[in-house]
């Protein structure tokens, strides 16, 4: 199916090598035609898919010769969008690739939305709405770890196993069914039901679980580290990452502001925040400071609670620890190269007693314990070994839990001898959210939120 032609700059803005223009839809070629020269938009006109040739962008308006172009037709259904598509290819001028892209427009084309290109290769069947948010994640990866596995979902894996998934409940939904409409010819045994339900539902655990770690692969994870004044957050800021980019005094109540930086722990990008020390204050600056610290730390995905292990931990250590009871946090032990032993003992045995966090002892200022630090933060990642894939959204991983849900309520449904067609229709329901995460079944609510995320142009 061809929709109408729609047109943008799909390199970035900017001067570089190249600038293409991409025009998709059923009047791709006309519209281009209309902007090379008289013999360019005969050849044009009679090639075929996959041609390339050189010529000129001559304006509709004036007649006059904007650039050179290489000029590269795919032809429905061989192609991105599965429409006609041509592609210019002009110099990597900011006001070149504009004013080719008036040329187009002003031949009819429409500037495309965001995401729209891979929209229409969704919708036409070329790849599927998982695969529809690799693209995404391919060009948004950060690190090799993240690319492999946007990678390995843009080959289809994700959805694949998924498909593999659905197809299994189908099946048992077709026998509960056939049992249903002729109760006297077909009876159901457990074994008929119960080991395929809970296999997928394994399965399905599985995958829910490497789930932390594929959203951290895509979207990076935020560290706060945060704590009391002088604990030594912006010397441990400092030293994971290898710079001396925070200031460090003496003076408690040094930093402000919060500073961000990005670092690589094991493939897993991440962003490390400095923050102000936590204190009571009457000073503006500060109390803006602090208040900005508490946020970090409640916003972020793990905060580091640094603590200055030379001496006890005071009432207000333990007034954040406490709020913070149910979130994620690292305490860590700092200044170990001056701790007398038997206060960081003392200080580990009552962290334990009165809460679950790990605690790490480092040296902000010697470097010492920095690695396991990394090691128990990347631990929180439940580790998928590198070839099998993770889902890659918040999306996916909101359908994956809610198949795992009806499942459990179905295989419920089934032991506690309910009516078949409340089992049934608990199937369906995980049918229909797996179908949710290929894109077979899918609201136009859900696919304009997912290609807003992306660039004009993709
Ligand atoms: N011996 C020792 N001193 C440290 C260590 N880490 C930090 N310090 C010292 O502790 C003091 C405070 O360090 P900062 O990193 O500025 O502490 P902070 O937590 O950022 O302090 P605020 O920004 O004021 O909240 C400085 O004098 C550092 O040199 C360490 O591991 N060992
Ligand atoms: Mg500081």
């Amino acid at each position: 199916m061809q929709g109408e032609t729609i047109a943008a700059i799909a390199t970035p803005r900017g001067t570089g090598g190249i600038a293409i223009i991409k025009i998709s839809g059923k009047d791709a070629v006309a519209v281009a035609a209309g902007c090379l020269s008289p013999r360019g938009a005969r050849k044009l006109s009679r090639a075929r898919g996959y041609s390339v040739f050189f010529d000129r962008v001559v304006s509709p308006v004036s007649g006059e010769t904007i650039d050179e172009t290489i000029v590269l037709l795919m032809r429905s259904p061989r192609s991105y969008t599965g429409e006609d598509v041509v592609e210019l290819q002009c110099h990597g001028g900011e006001l070149v690739a504009e004013k080719v892209l008036d040329a187009v427009l002003s031949r009819g084309a429409r500037m495309a939305e965001p995401g729209e290109f891979t929209r229409r290769a969704f919708l036409n069947g070329k790849i599927t709405l998982d695969e529809a948010e690799a693209v995404l994640d391919v060009v948004l990866a950060r690190t090799d770890r993240a690319l492999r596995q946007a990678f390995l979902r843009l080959e289809g894996k994700l959805g694949k196993s998924v498909l593999g998934w659905r197809d299994k409940i189908a099946a048992v939904l077709a026998m509960v069914q056939g049992a249903l409409d002729f109760p006297d010819d077909i009876t159901l045994r457990d074994e008929d039901v119960v080991p395929a339900l809970e296999e997928v539902t394994a399965e399905i655990d599985s995958m829910l679980k490497d789930g932390v770690l594929g959203l951290a692969l895509t979207a990076g994870v935020e560290l706060a580290l945060v704590g009391r004044p002088n604990a030594g957050k912006s010397s441990l800021f400092n030293a994971l990452l290898g710079e001396d980019r925070a200031i460090v005094t003496e003076v408690p109540g040094t930093t402000r502001d919060l500073l961000r930086e990005r670092v690589q722990w094991a493939g897993i990008p991440v962003v490390l925040v400095d923050t102000a020390g936590l204190r009571e204050t009457r000073e503006i600056v500060e109390a803006i400071g602090v208040e900005r610290a508490r946020k970090a730390a409640e916003e972020s995905w793990v905060a580091l609670y640094v603590v200055d292990a030379s001496r006890p931990l005071t009432g207000e250590d333990w007034y954040w620890l406490e709020r913070w009871r149910d979130r994620r946090v690292v305490v860590v032990l700092n200044k170990a190269d001056i701790a007398p032993e038997h206060v960081k003992r003392d200080i580990s045995a009552v962290v334990a007693v009165k809460t679950s966090f790990p605690v790490v002892e480092v040296s902000a200022r010697t470097g010492w314990g920095l690695e396991k630090l990394k090691e128990t933060v990347i631990g929180m990642f439940e580790g998928a070994d590198r070839e099998s894939v993770v889902p890659g959204s918040a999306r996916q991983v909101a359908c994956l839990r809610k198949a795992r849900e009806a499942l459990g309520r179905a295989l419920e449904a089934w032991r506690e001898g309910w009516t078949w067609d409340v089992v049934a229709s608990e199937m369906e329901d995980a049918c229909r959210v797996l179908d949710e995460i290929t894109g077979s079944r899918i609201s136009e609510d859900v696919l304009g939120e997912i290609f807003s995320r992306f660039c004009v142009g993709k």
